[in-house]
């Protein structure tokens, strides 16, 4: 048996501290939603990372769906169901309203949160931006030119759809701009990961509600 250097013990305990803060106070949230054209199930975890898993038919929106939740840092467990042979539309535009719906039940059972969040990432030839208030006003600006129509058989502009449903049912402010690339995939992926990264920031935990009003 070999004995770990002060280095390691260091590791572990904070590991193990990790561990048992996340189970004390992780903000865990789970929304169903079914209609006549969809079926989805989200698992989202704002404070611990552990669970990945994205499931939704339509291989494009789960690559970006990783991308958001993996930059986010969140627990991100979806599995949908939908319509797809007739249109993802409806899909992608369902997950961003399930999304949003957990978000805003983050807030409402969790307690107040920073509110704004900012991310702007490259990739490559792209570079997309994510501004967002998490303030209970609802409001996509959303602007976006893509090169390319499709990103293998995804229609990207059905991602604004997902951004609609997201900002209305969380009830945020949501900027998204993608500044420029040549590569369609490049600058969704991008954009996925500064919404991923700005979300994690306007939704750390605050004290108190952040509003010169006093309430939000
Ligand atoms: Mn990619």
């Amino acid at each position: 048996m070999t004995h770990g250097t002060d280095e390691d013990k260091r590791n572990v305990r904070s590991a193990d501290r990790d561990v048992a803060e996340d189970m004390a106070t992780a903000r865990e949230l789970q929304v169903e939603r079914s209609t006549k054209e969809t079926e989805i199930r989200l698992k989202l975890n704002l404070d611990n990372d552990r669970s990945l898993a994205i499931e939704t038919g339509v291989p494009f929106f789960d690559h970006m769906l990783h991308a958001m939740a993996f930059h986010g840092g969140f627990g991100f467990e979806l599995q949908a169901r939908g319509d797809i042979e007739v249109d993802p539309h409806h899909l992608v535009e369902d997950v961003g309203i399930v999304f949003g719906t957990a978000l805003a039940k983050a807030v409402s059972e969790y307690g107040p949160v920073a509110r704004y969040g900012h991310a702007i990432i490259p990739m490559d030839d792209a570079l997309s931006e994510a501004t967002i208030d998490a303030g209970n006003r609802p409001y996509l600006v959303y602007r976006a030119e893509y090169p390319q129509p499709y990103c293998g058989q995804f229609a990207v502009e059905l991602l604004r759809e997902f951004f609609h449903g997201l900002a209305m049912n969380a009830a945020i402010n949501l900027h998204l701009e993608v500044r420029y690339g040549e590569n369609t995939h490049h600058m969704c992926e991008a954009l996925m990961k500064a919404l991923g990264r700005a979300l994690a920031q306007a939704y750390r935990r605050h004290d108190r509600v952040r509003s010169t009003k006093g309430s939000l």
